[in-house]
């Protein structure tokens, strides 16, 4: 008997191959069962959304969502998996095929937007009216590939074969002007599943097109090359993710981008409550709240100003009132290179209104400043303008009812430092929501032996969206029969992991030996550096001494480096070289290996998080705001190998100190410690580093003469505009190489290492994005499950 999915597969697919499903490629495979799904999906999606609009809804703006695939997470969501692998076998496919064969929507570039694509999954399962509203790049993050062991960076056309999971709304088009241009906004709408419930939420993602279909006067005359060239202009707007992490570029096109998206987003918003609501905008932030993920999407803020005070005729007084009620800002980072700041200029030649309507905030700022009496000088420092620029943050904080850190740490940072002045004018407005992962995804979906394990100690798949179910589990750490379990499941995922990198890339690792893991970007406050030398230590103590009896691991990275980071490009080019060197050392076989993970993703990440057993947070004390892969590594049976920063700190917390390997300067220590800090003498004084630094200048390491050793060793030991090693890596070495190796001798005895395991995991529950989500629907949208 064949099933329904078999026959409706069948269907799908012949329309988008025009073959039969028997001829089709996997890729048409995945085209077909995708486009089936959102079949399945459609009237659950239709009802989702019209229901969500009528009472109070949440928006979350943000210029990035890193979503990876779709298909099995909504094949999952839907329980049609094992449906699905019939369906496509029945026509000859195998379902792992079909799956491989998508593509990630890389549309961010790290935790940021990780981190929205997983609120978006929780919001979806908790029932929650919200709609996430962002760019529709046509270029993802770069595809990167190594050439000599140096980062080559490729454009990603992920959706260029298709791409099912976005429906074109073209009745909900909208138009953005810009003072030199006018570009016609439409929505792509994703769909969202949730876990367990028929709740769909909505993803609206803005694509830029001419404002015309066609200019048929220029078309037909001369001018026909500079009309195709105009159309071009305006789809450059949505053509490619600006590829940085936590370092802002000013290029007029990121601006645009930012502009673009929010008008057109609450256009669509103000639109859908003059219809539910009239035009008296009294009510507005009631039903509406906004949440920025980050200051990239800050321009909204004069925007709905522009809009309730030219469109709808509201006075300052009253749409500043809406406005304030509508906003709230979430810091992802104290880095300074990271806040934004526009060129004065630059406002000038692209939004004149909007400048000015910033210019008229900045003026009353200053004035009720003033009236506080509030020195000149910090009025100036956190005015909206100020020396010809316009900075964001301050924009943010001024106008948003609520502003939030990533993780506890880092909200007392910004507190402390980062946004004290702020703080001391409204510290009602500041709250810390420590970020979350989605255990459908990071759980259940990458780890499907110990998610069954679970089911089994639960007595149901509950846990999936109540992660918390597991902390009662956590003394079933003294059964050696779980323990057991647990170790065998590592074991087999270990396997294919090997398996996956051997196919991939071609690398041969031992799936018995510890597999330690730092997956995140290249920057240099997280130190990857720290890892390397590590690595290059142990290589150097097992050439001095071959009969030392070590721990066999593989250290095993994966980071891509903003194109324009020349040293975060160095360090790359190291880790390549030194795995170059210890990999093909007969003396040093399975003692250790090095792999790096060639265009690192959210698939590759979903492939190596279940296999770690070590889990590197190694960033400098009060520099990572949170981090969010660590809690996928505890949430999957791997330690934490890491300095008290971010939410390492919270897991620390929720384990206890013995079940994680803690190391380093703390952040209240840094400052004091830097005061009369000497890496030169660091090294001098630390048992093996020399010969470690100089092995980046002295011949050991071949950067093919492209100088990026000279300049690591130079950037910690030389004095440059900022001091020298300012990421205190040579003064954490010693402590970092102690903790590691301690966990190292730890994982021999297997069965007290698995009792660790089980606590980080059955802990893990306070870092679902679930928790959050419900964090902010409680205490920043006021906003209830709509069932
Ligand atoms: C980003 O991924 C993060 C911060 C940014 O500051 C920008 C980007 Cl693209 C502007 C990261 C933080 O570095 C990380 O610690 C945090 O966990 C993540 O955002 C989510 O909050």
């Amino acid at each position: 008997m064949t099933s329904e999915l078999t026959n409706s597969l069948g269907a799908f697919t012949r329309a988008v191959a025009g073959r039969t499903p028997e001829s089709s490629t996997p890729m048409e495979l995945w085209t077909g069962l995708s486009a089936n799904i959102v079949d399945l999906i459609a009237d659950k999606w239709e009802k989702s959304a019209k229901h969500a609009a009528t009472g109070r809804q949440q928006h979350y703006f943000s210029a990035e969502f890193l979503m990876g695939r779709a298909l099995l997470n909504n094949l999952t969501n839907l329980g049609l998996v094992d449906e699905a692998a019939a369906a496509v076998k029945a026509h000859g496919g195998n379902l792992t095929d079909v799956l491989e064969a998508e593509h990630d929507a890389a549309l961010g570039n790290g935790g940021l937007g990780r981190l929205a694509a997983c609120f978006l999954d929780s919001c979806a399962t908790l029932d929650l009216p919200v709609t996430g509203y962002g760019i529709l790049y046509r270029y993802g993050l770069f595809k990167q590939q190594f050439s000599d062991g140096f980062q080559v960076e490729h454009p990603d056309p992920w959706m260029e074969e298709g791409y099912p999971f976005v429906i074109r709304r073209e009745e909900e088009a909208r138009y953005v002007k810009f003072d030199d241009m006018d570009v016609r906004a439409i929505p792509y709408d994703m769909p969202i599943t949730g876990y367990g419930t028929d709740n769909v939420g909505t993803l609206r993602l803005w694509k830029s097109e001419p404002m015309e279909e066609f200019d048929y006067d220029a078309f037909n005359s001369q001018r026909f090359t500079e009309a195709i060239v105009e159309r071009e202009r305006v789809a450059d707007l949505c053509r490619v993710l600006y590829p940085n992490d936590t370092t802002y570029e000013g290029k007029i096109l990121r601006v645009r981008q930012q502009y673009f998206f929010v008008s057109a987003s609450l256009q669509a918003m103000v639109d859908n409550y003059v219809e539910k609501h009239g035009t008296d905008f009294s009510k507005f932030a009631e039903f509406n709240c906004i949440q920025l993920n980050d200051t990239h999407p800050v321009l909204a803020i004069p925007e709905l100003m522009r809009i309730l005070l030219d469109d709808h005729g509201l006075t300052w007084e009253d749409a500043w009132d809406i406005t304030q009620k509508t906003f709230a800002y979430t810091n992802h980072t104290t880095l300074a290179e990271a806040l934004e700041t526009w060129e004065y200029s630059i406002f000038q030649q692209l939004f004149g209104r909007v400048l000015e309507i910033i210019a008229e905030i900045d003026r009353r700022f200053r004035n009720d400043l003033v009236g506080r009496g509030i020195s000149e000088d910090r009025i100036h420092y956190l005015a909206p303008i100020s020396d010809g620029r316009i900075h964001m943050a301050w924009i943010a904080c001024y106008a948003s009812f609520s502003i939030n850190g990533v993780a506890a740490i880092h909200t007392n940072i910004l507190k402390k430092d980062t946004l004290n002045d702020w703080y001391q004018l409204w510290p009602e407005k500041f709250n810390n929501k420590t970020n979350g992962v989605t255990p459908r995804r990071w759980l259940n979906h990458v780890n499907p032996r110990l998610a069954r394990l679970l089911d089994a100690q639960v007595g149901s798949d509950a846990w999936v969206s109540d992660l918390d179910l597991l902390k009662p589990l956590a003394k079933k750490a003294t059964q050696k029969k779980v323990r057991k379990e647990l170790i065998k499941i590592k074991q087999a995922n270990k396997k294919d992991f090997a398996d996956w990198i051997e196919k991939r890339q071609g690398i041969t690792i031992n799936p018995d030996a510890v597999f330690d893991v730092q997956i995140k970007r290249l920057h240099e406050y997280k130190r990857q550096l720290l890892n390397a030398f590590y690595v290059l230590d142990r290589y150097f103590q097992i050439k001095d001494n071959p009969t030392l009896d070590v721990v066999p691991s593989v250290a095993i990275f994966g980071a891509k480096a903003a194109p324009g980071y020349y040293r975060a490009k160095g360090i790359i080019k190291l880790i390549n070289t030194i795995a170059e060197l210890v990999n093909n050392d007969p003396e040093i076989g399975d003692k250790l290996k090095v792999v790096f993970i060639e265009n690192y993703n959210v698939t590759p990440a979903e492939k190596v998080i279940p296999a770690a057993d070590i889990s590197e947070q190694i960033s400098t004390a009060g520099k990572e705001a949170s981090g969010t892969g660590n809690m996928k590594f505890m949430m999957n049976g791997a330690l934490t190998l890491g300095t008290l920063d971010g939410a390492n700190v919270e897991i620390v917390e929720a384990v206890g100190e013995e079940n994680a390997y803690i190391f380093g300067a703390k952040e209240e220590e840094l400052p004091s410690i830097m005061a009369s800090y000497d890496p030169y003498a660091t090294v001098e004084a630390t048992k093996g580093l020399s010969r470690v630094i100089n092995a980046l200048t002295d011949g050991t390491l071949d950067d093919n003469g492209s100088g990026m050793f000279a300049d690591i060793r130079r950037s910690l030991l030389e004095s440059g505009p900022d001091g020298s090693d300012i990421y205190y890596v040579i003064g954490d070495f010693a402590s970092y190489r102690e903790a590691r190796d301690r966990a190292l001798e730890d994982t021999l005895d297997e069965m007290e290492w698995a009792r660790k395991v089980w606590i980080n995991i059955t802990a893990s529950g306070r870092f679902s994005s679930d928790r959050t989500i419900r964090d902010y629907a409680r205490e920043v949208w006021k906003i209830e499950p709509v069932k």
